[in-house]
């Protein structure tokens, strides 16, 4: 192996898309013998069992009476610090431009300039909070002083160039899964708790907000469900879930969908449905997407942000303009209606989930900006992921 590299990796440790591939990043480049440092204001939810060379470090807010608001802020920038004086870190690594790239600013301030930054870019850190002008030149400032920065679609590239003006490369560094828990699992019998042996389930996984418009899942559902015998599942809660509720009860859907809530064994759950429904209004990439490749599951979906990057039109899946229910029924319909053409989508998905979005290929990719930043000459060798 290469130099091995001791890491502090910081995310939101508790949800979201962004902390689980910073969490998973950072088990990955454990096992490959890197020091992986999380620093966080709790554990982060995918960190599961113990692991050799993972470490947490928890950060404290000071809530001294002063404070009307504690500053979570400085005390993750404090304890960055800290963490990378004591633990003698070759760089941090965050998640999340706000506020984790500009902490981490405040930490190589104090450390030193041996100490390195690379930040990652996920979504609504650019695509919503870079639109507000209370927070654009922070986040400017924050991609600046970065001693690398990556985005999860060439599409989130973009838009960080033209909302910000940012000239700095930027590494494109895609969502991945592991292929050791992304597989189609045997699930006969949970799928037959849901439906009978002629009934399709279809699914949508989020954290219902606004951006995500579940009430399309609800719409597109409804459509289908009057030509093909049909269940929808909804795993995740947020702050749309009372909406949708409505909605399907107005609808008088009750009994065709079924809430999961949150659920942990997200390949055992997608593995039961027979298309993900992700119709959302802003997607920079849609990990979702990519589990349920991985699964042999197609997405019918929106033209969103990086979607098309992940789900090719009319091979893995299908995808209409934002809100186009009735097109994003059609394509549903006449998927789960034709099993020949089902069974090629099955296979393309698992064949490009496997090929082009595996744990090794994208691991490798991060490794290498590592020791870029690093200005250590490294030779990663692309793994043959198949
Ligand atoms: O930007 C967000 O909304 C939060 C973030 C998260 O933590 O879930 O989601 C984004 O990051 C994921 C991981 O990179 C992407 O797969 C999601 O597409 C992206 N969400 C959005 O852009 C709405």
């Amino acid at each position: 192996m290469e130099r091995r590299l001791k890491i502090g990796i910081t995310c939101y440790p508790t949800l979201g898309g962004s902390g689980v591939v910073a969490t998973e990043l950072g088990k990955l480049l454990a096992e490959r013998g890197h020091e992986i440092h999380f620093i966080t204001h709790s554990v982060p939810f995918r960190l599961g069992h113990f692991q050799k060379n993972i470490f947490y470090h928890e950060v404290e807010v000071n809530d001294y009476y002063v404070f009307r608001y504690p500053p979570y802020d400085l005390s993750l920038a404090s304890k960055m610090a800290q963490v990378a004086k004591m633990q003698n870190l070759d760089l941090l690594h965050v998640h999340y431009a706000v506020p984790h790239a500009i902490c981490a600013y405040l930490a190589k301030e104090m450390v030193g300039e041996g100490l390195k930054t690379v930040t990652t870019l996920h979504g609504t850190d650019i695509t919503v909070l870079a639109q507000d002008e209370s927070l654009k030149d922070l986040i400017r400032l924050a991609i600046n002083k970065s001693d690398a920065v990556t985005a999860v679609s060439n599409d989130l590239i973009q838009e960080t160039r033209d909302l910000l003006d940012i000239n700095k490369p930027i590494d494109l560094t895609y969502n991945f899964v592991d292929k050791r828990v992304y597989y189609p699992r045997e699930c006969s019998s949970l799928r037959s708790d849901f439906v009978g042996k002629n009934e399709k389930i279809l699914m949508h996984i989020s954290n219902f907000r606004p951006v995500k418009r579940v009430s399309d899942v609800v719409d597109i559902f409804a459509k289908v469900s009057e030509h093909v015998p049909s269940r929808l599942l909804l795993v995740g809660e947020g702050p749309d879930l009372p909406k949708v509720q409505h909605k399907i009860r107005s609808l008088g859907l009750e009994n065709k969908v079924h809430f999961l809530g949150k659920q942990d064994d997200v390949a055992h759950v997608i593995s039961i449905a027979d298309i993900m429904l992700l119709p959302s209004e802003k997607e920079s990439f849609g990990l979702v997407a990519l589990e349920a490749m991985a699964c042999g599951v197609p997405t019918i979906g929106s033209f969103a942000g990086g979607i098309p990057e992940l789900v090719t039109h009319g091979e893995t899946g299908f995808l209409s303009p934002i809100g186009d229910t009735e097109d994003m029924a059609h394509h549903a319909i006449s998927l789960l209606q034709d099993e020949t053409m089902y069974q090629q989508f099955r296979e393309a998905c698992l064949h490009r989930a496997r090929t082009q979005f595996c744990n090794d290929l994208i691991t490798a990719e991060y490794e290498r900006i590592y020791y870029r930043v690093l200005g250590i000459e490294a030779e990663i060798p692309v793994p043959v992921c198949d």
